[in-house]
């Protein structure tokens, strides 16, 4: 199989600037080699080229939609060439919002194909803001509602249908911080939501398990969205928005291996990686460590 990388230096819906180097820094932390080694082949297609960050204030409830928009339509164009070449397309961050444009992109082509597509979003956020419901005007925490039919024109307009996603084909693993507003969306569209409260009680085996179930139910196409964040600040230093009680390093690695189990695997995001903020390069470590049990790597070879 063929692994298609993408590079899309974009943090124009970030809160804070650097998301921009974390395409090279993923590249500098063995992500292509490691890939390869594991026998892939790998096509890195090099990294998109859009529009630079403004810096511009919140304007019409949204920072930097236009720019936002132009990173989307860029990634959205070249994972959706991806997928027709054939390639498993890994987007590498950037800032969240351009899952909208990966999404847009597999939803696009399981629709051609006549296949779901089911999303499974690992974040410690719900990423379920509009410009009602966001505090900050980032439009990073609001992929999900986009993906869902709910955002602005400019947005919503690059996807194939509306909603770009099924909200019951969504699954999201690892939340722990929902803005005030934006957790009443989530339960009034009844989001399928594994907070760190229920990986708490239940474990990480069991969350996932049931994740998987769910999105395995609706078969097809399965499209990881991992953003740094999931990931306790921890073992994730490198990122804008960290928030505590995340995962631990062994309980996001069960949860890549049980996703590569499932063998349901059809594109990913590694998204919000911010070199300006780590410490030596260990969050794209890290990363290049999840994605490769994410992709078959086992601490020992299984006998079945
Ligand atoms: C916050 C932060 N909920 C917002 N969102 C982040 O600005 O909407 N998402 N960081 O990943
Ligand atoms: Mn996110
Ligand atoms: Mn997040
Ligand atoms: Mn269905």
């Amino acid at each position: 199989r063929t692994l298609g990388l993408i590079g899309a230096p974009s943090d124009v819906a970030a809160g804070c600037r650097g998301a921009t180097m974390g395409p090279e820094a993923l590249r500098v932390a063995g992500l292509g080699d490691v890939l390869a080694g594991l026998g892939y082949s790998v096509n890195d297609r090099g990294n998109l080229s859009g529009p630079v960050n403004p810096g511009g204030p919140r304007g019409n409830g949204y920072r930097h939609l236009a720019e936002t928009t132009e990173w989307v339509r860029l990634v959205r164009d070249e994972v959706a060439a991806s997928l027709a070449a054939k390639e498993l397309p890994i987007l590498m961050g950037g800032d969240h919002s351009l899952s909208i444009g990966s999404i847009g992109a597999a939803a696009r082509h399981c629709h051609e194909a006549g296949k779901p597509l089911s999303v499974l979003w690992l974040d410690a956020h719900a990423d379920f803001n509009t410009a009602e419901t966001s505090p900050s005007g980032n439009i990073h925490g609001m992929p999900v509602a986009v993906l869902c039919g709910d955002g602005p024109e400019e947005l919503l307009s690059l996807g194939h249908a509306r909603p770009m996603l099924d909200p019951d084909h969504l699954v999201q693993v690892g939340v722990r911080s929902v803005d005030m507003v934006e957790k009443r969306m989530v339960v009034e569209r009844r989001l399928r939501v594994f907070d760190m409260r229920t990986i708490d009680e239940i474990g990480m085996r069991a969350a996932m398990e049931e994740a998987l179930e769910a999105v395995g139910r609706v078969g097809g196409h399965l499209h990881v969205s991992f953003d740094a964040d999931f990931v306790d600040p921890s073992a994730a230093p490198g990122v804008g928005t960290p928030v505590p009680g995340g995962p631990n390093y062994r309980e996001a690695q069960l949860c890549m291996e049980m996703i590569y189990d499932s063998g349901l695997l059809g594109s990913l995001d590694i998204v919000e990686v911010n070199p300006a903020l780590d410490w030596r390069n260990s969050t794209a470590e890290l990363a290049v460590d999840l994605v490769k049990s994410l992709f078959g790597e086992r601490i020992l070879a299984r006998v079945l």
